[in-house]
């Protein structure tokens, strides 16, 4: 899509850093990072927001979701768990749908953030 800076990314018409990607999806590090790791998930082909999403999205937005656990053990981020069954480590997904979402760049892209707290912004 013309004047997607996203789709921009995806077509390599502008560098960022890549951390994925395959035929459908692309991963890259956020330009503003909230948190130690800050990636975006993005599908290569344009969709503007959740909110324009239907059935016909169901299989990419589950890659996107699938891709994110993968990404967070490849940067230290994965949930870890002791022998006593404690918790620790960890990230937080987000995908911001329009306006009152808070969303700033109108291609669909989850949010993958961890590492130590505190990131800024986020709860
Ligand atoms: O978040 C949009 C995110 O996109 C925001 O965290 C900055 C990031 N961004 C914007 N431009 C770039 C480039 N060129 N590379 C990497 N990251 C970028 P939103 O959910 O729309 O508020």
């Amino acid at each position: 899509m013309d004047n997607c800076i996203f789709c921009k990314i995806a077509a390599k018409q502008i560098p960022a850093g890549v951390v994925y990607e395959d035929d459908e999806l692309l991963a890259f590090k956020d330009i503003n990072p909230a948190a130690p790791v800050h990636l975006l998930i993005i599908p290569k082909q344009h969709v503007a927001t959740l909110s324009d999403c239907t059935d016909a999205h169901a299989a990419v937005l589950g890659k996107m979701l699938a891709l994110a656990p993968k990404l967070a053990a490849e940067h230290g981020i994965s949930v870890k768990q002791g022998p006593d069954g404690q918790r620790s480590g960890g990230f937080k997904t987000l995908v911001n749908s329009g306006p009152d979402g808070g969303q700033e760049v109108y291609h669909l892209h989850l949010h993958v953030y961890g590492g130590k707290r505190p990131w800024r912004g986020l709860g």
